[in-house]
């Protein structure tokens, strides 16, 4: 029924911004029982792409400048899955302290949100796999929850780049396979690849 693009985009423009919490178990109960998370390094595009999926411009805040998420926002959509854009990590230009804050803010979500059934995690296809992702991979592969990959901003690179970033994505998630689902492309200004991710999302609904 919602597979067609126009119901797709009225599932998910039936959306509410729940509210900013700063851990997960501040977060109000409601009748909704899933959800799925967008998690990454600082600036690899999260907010974007949820107001991509969402068809709503300014949903989630979006910034050219590293570190503008810096808590738990929850979106329901239409009723039935919540979306949850995180704070990035992996940011060199915030203390370490702050850093440290942020980064048990979305392991503490990640590992204790029982509703959570879903992660994507993000990665920018113009710098590819660094550290704190595979430190944040090695985490979540730790824990028994589901994850996919979504290679962001697929506009800045050549094609054989892209085909090169998704290989060599693949070939490390040989590694994480116990919890890899699956890869994804994205990017946001002409919307390829997004109505791909809003049908996983929709189907995850169900
Ligand atoms: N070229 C291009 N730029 C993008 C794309 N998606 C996001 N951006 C830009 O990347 C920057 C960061 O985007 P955000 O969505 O705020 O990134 P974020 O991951 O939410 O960042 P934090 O909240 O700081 O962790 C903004 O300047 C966006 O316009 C894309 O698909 N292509
Ligand atoms: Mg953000």
């Amino acid at each position: 029924m919602a597979s067609s693009n126009k119901n797709l985009n009225g599932f998910f423009s039936r959306n509410k911004f729940l509210g900013s919490y700063y851990s997960y178990n501040e977060i109000p109960v409601s009748n909704i029982n899933r959800e799925c998370c967008f998690i990454g390094r600082s600036n690899v595009g999260k907010s974007s792409l949820i107001n991509s999926i969402t068809k709503t411009k300014k949903l989630a805040k979006t910034s050219k400048t590293p570190g503008r998420t810096q808590s738990i926002n929850v979106f329901e959509i239409s009723n039935k899955i919540n979306i949850v854009d995180l704070p990035g990590y992996g940011f060199a230009k915030v203390s370490k302290v702050m850093r440290d804050n942020l980064k048990y803010l979305i392991e503490d979500y990640i590992i204790n949100r029982n509703i959570l059934n879903h992660i994507f995690l993000l990665i920018d296809s113009k710098v590819g796999v660094k550290n704190s992702d595979i430190d944040m991979l090695d985490y979540i592969n730790s824990g028994s929850k589901k994850f996919s990959i979504i290679l962001t901003k697929i506009d800045k690179i050549s094609k054989n780049q892209n085909d090169y970033q998704s290989k060599s994505i693949l070939s490390l998630m040989k590694n994480y396979e116990n919890n890899f689902e699956n890869l994804y492309l994205s990017e946001t200004k002409k919307n390829n690849g997004i109505i791909t991710i809003q049908k996983i999302i929709y189907e995850m609904s169900l």
